[in-house]
């Protein structure tokens, strides 16, 4: 009898309390799976129920909020199946919404800051500025999950709490290697979207080297028809028209990701320089390159052509290119006497300084005299971090042996190289950029990159199983403060994000390192 009662206050109850409301397990914002881990998470143990009849809300009048919005609705339609609307918000949106706005942010969240408050009712993300917004979708996309609680097909919700967030490094990058294997506009496409979801800000893209020249110079013509026309292993290459890259630029724009383009010199040039005889010391053009070596090309930094030249490529691409940066390569010019090489770095500052753009080199440039301004990549050489930043530059950390993600996992690794390491999942993830060189703190250091180099990868696929998962680990070390990292509760975040790469079909490397949950 006593059984009986007790099954009738539960049926009543149930029949009140909508499920989705007040799901059976306690919810806890605190262990959400959320990569990178945001600043401040409190919990309150409840959930927003997110279904169909959510809508979507944004500040009226402004375009830009409304995409974002939409990006947000598109994304949780696609993975979760459902059917929600996004709406300019005219009053204090009720129940069932989920507001985006400018108002009421609070101070100090910066650029990409933001504040995400979620009760049963309700889910607002506040931020200063819509990068913010767009970074606090991302947090929204990761903390949808199923309501095991509710039977029906298509509940899904939020745990509630308040997250309070803002990046640590103003820059978060990856480098696409488009010149030893070119990849279509199609994959760049997709690797974008990918950066989004971890709230990487920036994708370099090296779009010249020794294999092949990957953007159209009007000025230039030869460089792709004949310098683009080739890769390593002698398949068919390719090359962006300016049209293609501007889509690029367009697209990463829209995921509040900034392009920026390298062409790499003096050295990585054989491509440039088979195109066009008169950049050569001798005159002569050499044979299209195809293998992996590295180190045995220069222009020619004595004839006064090779200005005009690079000043026409520096032109043309910073026209097309709304980022701060030009990427200069500088790496590896074995093929360089130092005597010319710094001299030549000199005057291609000026070059880019001319065009609007600030320079950023790989760490070998920091042996000529560097504008204030500049930014050095640091991937090999300690020493040349240290000079760079007595002449009062900043640094970018890409440690070859840390945040290559060319390099393989380990010695069974189908692809990639490991001349800097082996790098497993931990190892790309326990490290911090403000205390990995002495003497290079963290007011020195602009940002992480990871560099994707592309000799082994012949396609999306690979990218993908190279990327993942380690790229979402950088974004970490970018994003969040070092004392709030460690690999231990990590590596628990990471497992529960299997499910995303699953859903956005992935390609990944299921390291044993990692406790992956199975896929329900
Ligand atoms: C070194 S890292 C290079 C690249 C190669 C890479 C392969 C750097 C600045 N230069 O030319 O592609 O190693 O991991």
């Amino acid at each position: 009898m006593k059984n009986f009662r007790l099954i009738v206050v539960i049926i009543a109850a149930a029949m009140i309390i909508p499920a989705s409301c007040k799901p059976k397990e306690p919810t806890d914002l605190t262990k959400a799976g959320i990569i990178p881990r945001p600043v401040t998470v409190t919990s309150t143990g409840e959930a927003f129920a997110l279904n169909s009849r959510t809508t979507v809300y944004v500040d009226a009048g402004s375009d830009e909020i409304l995409k974002i919005g939409q990006y947000l609705a598109d994304r949780l339609n696609a993975s979760a199946g459902l059917d929600i609307a996004v709406q300019e918000a005219q009053a204090e949106p009720g129940k069932g919404s989920i507001l985006l706005t400018l108002s009421d942010a609070g101070n100090n969240l910066g650029e990409e800051g933001y504040t995400l408050t979620v009760t049963r009712n309700q889910v607002k993300l506040a931020a200063e500025k819509p990068a913010g917004l767009f970074r606090g979708i991302q947090t929204i996309r990761q903390l949808v999950e199923k309501d095991a609680s509710s039977g029906e097909p298509g509940s899904f919700m939020i745990a509630s709490g308040t997250i309070t967030d803002q990046p640590e490094y103003s820059y978060r990058g990856m480098m696409l290697d488009v010149s030893r294997h070119f990849f279509g506009v199609e994959d760049v496409k997709k690797v974008i979207e990918y950066l989004a979801f971890y709230k990487i800000n920036t994708l370099h893209l090296h779009l010249s080297d020794d294999q092949g020249w990957r953007i159209e110079i009007k000025s230039w013509p030869n460089l792709t028809v004949h310098g683009g026309s080739t890769q390593v292993g002698g398949g068919e290459g390719g090359f962006y028209t300016q049209e293609q890259y501007s889509d690029i630029v367009k697209y990463a724009a829209d995921h509040y990701i900034t392009i920026v383009p390298e062409i790499d010199m003096p050295g990585h040039t054989n491509a440039a320089l088979a195109s066009y005889p008169e950049l050569n010391c001798n005159g002569k053009a050499p044979e299209l390159y195809t293998g992996t070596e590295v180190g045995f090309s220069s222009l020619c930094t004595g004839k006064e052509i090779t200005y005009k030249f690079i000043d026409d490529v520096v032109r043309e691409i910073s026209a097309l290119t709304p980022g701060p940066f030009f990427h200069i390569g500088g790496d590896e010019s074995h093929a360089t006497k130092v005597e010319d090489y710094i001299p030549f770095i000199n005057r291609v500052q000026d070059i880019v300084e001319k065009y609007g753009k600030q320079v950023i080199g790989w760490d070998e440039i920091a042996l000529a005299t560097l504008k204030p301004n500049s930014v050095a990549q640091c991937w090999a050489s300690e020493e040349n971090a240290l000079k760079a930043i007595a002449q009062g530059a900043k640094i970018l950390m890409s440690p070859a042996k840390k945040a290559y993600i060319d390099m393989q996992y380990d010695k069974s690794t189908p692809l990639g190289l490991h001349w800097a390491a082996y790098i497993e999942v931990d190892d790309s993830y326990n490290w911090d950029p403000a205390t990995y060189i002495p003497g290079v703190a963290k007011e020195n250091i602009i940002g992480v990159e990871a560099p994707m180099w592309t000799e082994t990868l012949t396609k999306l696929d690979d990218i993908e199983f190279m990327m993942f998962p380690r790229l979402p680990g950088i974004a970490e070390i970018g994003w969040t403060p070092a004392a709030l990292r460690n690999w231990d509760e990590y590596k628990l975040r990471l497992a529960l994000h299997g499910r995303f790469f699953e859903e956005m079909d992935i390609n990944y490397y299921k390291s044993p390192r990692v406790p992956w949950q199975e896929s329900k």
